[in-house]
């Protein structure tokens, strides 16, 4: 509908802008952190740090998010009626405001509070209430995607709803949960405090309701990424879903764990007791469950597709495969890399290995291949057929290959780049901290040569940024005028008929909320009575 492809592509030159402007921060900062270059005209490292986690984390993820959902839902469920769509334009209008409001307070370096944003740090005020605006915005339009698919839903009783609309609102109904915390910790802690109302703020409570809805963040990033390996790949590979009911309860055991483990975050910390660390950590190994069944289900379906075309023998099918179609390629690399982001997930959660990583540039690593890499990439992959199928336009065999070279490129990069934040945390080098040599320090001397690979890997993935960019303008106003796909898989014919109790919200809410409150309500009561004065924060400027 070119009504619903003018709102999702909206979203995406607010999306493509902050991939520029956050990947340029990411350069600065590695080059700042070899030790070889200083920030010009008083910039401070926080400041750009702030740039680009906010930009990267939050905004070309959130943006991107929720302009391919909306195209999503409208492509499979059907047309916003006007009401929706016009609750989608005001859900995007409120967030452009929040994203300038919190832009312009870190760029006045009001507001160098890093992405997680949580106290003793403190910004200005404009910057929470632009964040909370962002998160407001991003409800409505969320609520608009529900309300197009209850339409169908009840258009069509008694039949199963399409995938990918059906995957939507769970990622929406998710986020919906999860920013609960972050909102409380916005209106009721960040915003009095830093307008002044009150003097102190109780730092534990508001890292643990930021992490209540921080891990659940990096599930509400992931859920795009597997909806297009789990609809859109198949198609690409002209194959078929391996299985819808797969499909459906992995997006349902995202929704019951992603939101109960946010302490796996805080395992150093005091004041939470060590059981509830324990619950949640355990917790955490039951949402690893739906990766891995997504993992099987992927390899399954590049199995039986590369067979078909004639793949022999344990490998042969492999090789099968679209290797030159960038739809297929970016987001391939992008799995790849989750084998080695996953299993790093795997060690952080680990409640004794957490110790020698956390606070490490180790978890650096972890989430550049995770987010930075499985995500974006697949990301990146889907924009190439999306953005012409909004526009009416095709890309050309050689936008194709300028795509496959930054997918390549962003691979080579992130491994060097990555690789290395590896080793160094393993080494001990702290995340989030300038170039020093800690007084001459022997252990920091050997942080130096890997933070140097780290500025090599760096740029080789701001060339592939560049890139990126060249082939999304092309494509929104250069590309020649045709149609592009929006490919969706159907189900393979011996999955089976899909159990209606997945499609039962009433059912999984009520587990999710009893999930919630036995992994929450002992910690945060602890935190509350035990609560000391609470600190007066700083703030880097
Ligand atoms: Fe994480 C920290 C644990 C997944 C992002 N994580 C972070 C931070 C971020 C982040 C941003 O327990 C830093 C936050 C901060 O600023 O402090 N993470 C996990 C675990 C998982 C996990 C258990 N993380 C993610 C995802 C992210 C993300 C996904 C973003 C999108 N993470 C942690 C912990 C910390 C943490 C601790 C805190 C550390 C600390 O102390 O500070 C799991 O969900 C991972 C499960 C995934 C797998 C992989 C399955 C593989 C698949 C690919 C198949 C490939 C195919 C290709 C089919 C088990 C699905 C075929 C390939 C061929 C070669 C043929």
């Amino acid at each position: 509908d070119r009504k619903d492809a003018k709102l999702a592509l909206a979203h995406m030159y607010v999306a493509f802008t902050a991939l520029l402007v956050g990947g340029l921060a990411g350069l600065l900062q590695v080059f700042v952190r070899s030790g070889a270059f200083e920030l010009p005209f008083g910039i401070g490292y926080y400041q750009v740090l702030t740039v680009h986690g906010v930009l990267l984390g939050l905004i070309l993820t959130t943006y991107f998010i929720l302009g391919f959902q909306l195209a999503a839902v409208s492509r499979t469920a059907g047309p916003l009626s006007n009401t929706q769509r016009k609750l989608g334009w005001i859900g995007f209008w409120l967030m452009v405001v929040g994203t300038i409001a919190a832009a312009t307070m870190v760029l006045l370096n009001e507001a160098s509070v890093l992405y997680t944003f949580y106290a003793p740090l403190q910004a200005h005020w404009i910057f929470y209430a632009g964040l909370a605006l962002v998160v407001v915005g991003s409800w409505i339009e969320g609520f608009a995607q529900i309300m197009r698919y209850a339409q169908w839903r009840k258009e069509n009783k008694g039949q199963t709803s399409p995938l990918l609309a059906f995957m939507a609102v769970v990622n929406n109904l998710m986020w919906f949960v999860a920013s609960l915390g972050v909102a409380v910790e916005v209106l009721f802690q960040l915003l009095p405090w830093s307008l002044g109302f009150v003097e102190r703020i109780d730092v534990l409570l508001s890292r643990t309701l930021f992490w209540y809805f921080g891990h659940a963040l990096v599930y509400f990033w992931l859920l795009p990424a597997y909806m297009i390996w789990y609809v859109v790949i198949p198609k690409v590979i002209s194959g078929k879903l391996f299985s819808d009911a797969l499909a459906r309860l992995s997006f349902m055991l995202f929704l019951l764990f992603s939101v109960p483990v946010g302490v796996h975050h805080q395992l150093t910390e005091p004041g939470i007791d060590g059981f509830w660390k324990f619950l949640q950590v355990v917790l955490t190994f039951f949402v690893i469950v739906p990766s891995l069944m997504t993992a099987f289900s992927m390899f399954a379906t590049f199995e039986l597709r590369g067979r078909e075309l004639g793949g022999k023998g344990v490998l042969g099918w492999f090789r099968q495969l679209p290797w030159k179609d960038s739809r297929f390629l970016v987001p391939f690399i992008g799995m790849v890399a989750f084998i080695p982001g996953g299993a790093g997930g795997i060690v952080n959660a680990s409640y004794q290995m957490n110790q020698l990583i956390h606070n490490t540039i180790w978890v650096t690593g972890h989430f550049h291949l995770t987010v930075a890499t499985a995500v974006v990439l697949t990301y990146f992959g889907a924009a190439f057929w999306l953005i012409p199928h909004l526009t009416g336009r095709k890309l050309t065999s050689k936008m194709n290959s300028l795509a496959n070279t930054s997918g390549i490129l962003w691979a080579v990069g992130m491994f060097i780049m990555s690789g290395a934040m590896h080793l160094a945390g393993l080494l001990g080098a702290p995340r989030r901290s300038e170039y020093s040599t800690y007084g001459g320090s022997e252990q920091a001397a050997e942080w130096i040569t890997y933070q140097f690979a780290q500025a090599i890997g760096g740029t080789i993935l701001f060339i592939s940024i560049l890139l990126i960019i060249g082939v999304v303008i092309n494509l929104i106003w250069f590309a020649p005028k045709g149609e592009e796909e929006f490919p969706i898989a159907e189900a393979a014919a011996g999955g089976g008929k899909t159990p209606a109790i997945l499609e039962n919200f009433k059912v999984w809410g009520v587990i999710l909320v009893a999930l919630i409150l036995i992994a929450y309500t002992f910690p945060i009561f602890d935190i509350i009575s035990n609560s000391p004065a609470g600190s007066k924060g700083f703030k880097f400027w």
